[in-house]
């Protein structure tokens, strides 16, 4: 007998939540040592797991830790489940992170990284790039040879609300196939509007190249056609002013 949709759709999630989790399980089981004071919490539904298996760790462990989150829903994720809470501007100045966890929407073969689909972009980079080891914890669904081959919503930009549609027209002569203002959630009429007061656009850009195309033949990767390579997309990005912060992580790895 053959399987229904709705069944195939229901096995297909319960795999990617059975990943998710094995996922989280295994990271904070390899890169959570117990010597760690600082760790930074990053957000989404797979960091949902890595808190989750933290908190069953030994309470004498993990009473040493404080945790950092990257916004309002990961500052609830620590607190509930009864981690101490610390904030990044309160870590002092020479110390970093021992390590943070985060997930990510789309994983490349060099580990660059498109982050930003919960619209939380801009403060998992200072928590990211705080910690001495960053653990991006992610299924199967998120690896993906070049930036922009799964995830085809666009790359997360977190942009000043007065500056926005000037941005969107600079993107746009960049390259980007119709970036577009995020909006709210379903039911809540406007933009959604970021833990930092900002507005985020979604700009798609043909997949990215890295390095090896341009060592193997393939052409472009400085915006010719809007093809654009990942570390010259980043810096003309950051460069438009207005952007506050872009959901491409990279050279990180
Ligand atoms: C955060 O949550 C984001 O940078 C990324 O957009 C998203 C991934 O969420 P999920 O784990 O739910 O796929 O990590």
């Amino acid at each position: 007998m053959s399987m229904s949709t709705a069944e195939s759709t229901k096995q297909e999630a319960a795999l990617v939540e059975s990943s998710k989790k094995a996922a989280a399980y295994q990271a904070v089981k390899d890169y959570l040592k117990p010597e760690y004071r600082h760790v930074g919490i990053g957000s989404g539904s797979t960091v949902v797991y890595v808190v989750e298996a933290i908190a069953e760790l030994d309470r004498d462990i993990t009473s040493k830790m404080a945790f950092y989150p990257t916004g309002e829903q990961s500052r609830q994720l620590i607190l509930n489940a009864g981690l101490r809470l610390s904030y990044i501007e309160d870590l002092p100045i020479d110390r970093a992170l021992d390590v943070a966890f985060d997930g990510a929407d789309e994983v490349d073969d060099d580990l660059n990284l498109i982050k930003g689909g919960g619209a939380c972009l801009m403060q998992e980079k200072i928590v990211a790039t705080s910690a001495t080891k960053f653990v991006c914890v992610a299924d199967f669904r998120k690896i993906s040879p070049r930036l922009g081959t799964n995830w085809k919503k666009g790359i997360p930009i977190e942009v000043l609300p007065m500056a926005a549609e000037r941005v969107l027209l600079e993107l746009k002569e960049i390259g980007s196939q119709e970036p577009r203002i995020r909006s709210g959630l379903p039911g809540k009429a406007g933009p959604i509007v970021t833990d930092n007061g900002m507005l985020i656009i979604d700009a798609p850009f043909p997949p990215l190249l890295l390095p090896k195309d341009k060592e193997s033949g393939v052409k472009g990767g400085n915006g010719e056609d809007g093809v654009w390579s990942v570390d010259a997309l980043a810096q003309r990005l950051i460069n438009i002013v207005g952007i506050a912060e872009i959901g491409l992580f990279h050279g990180h790895n």
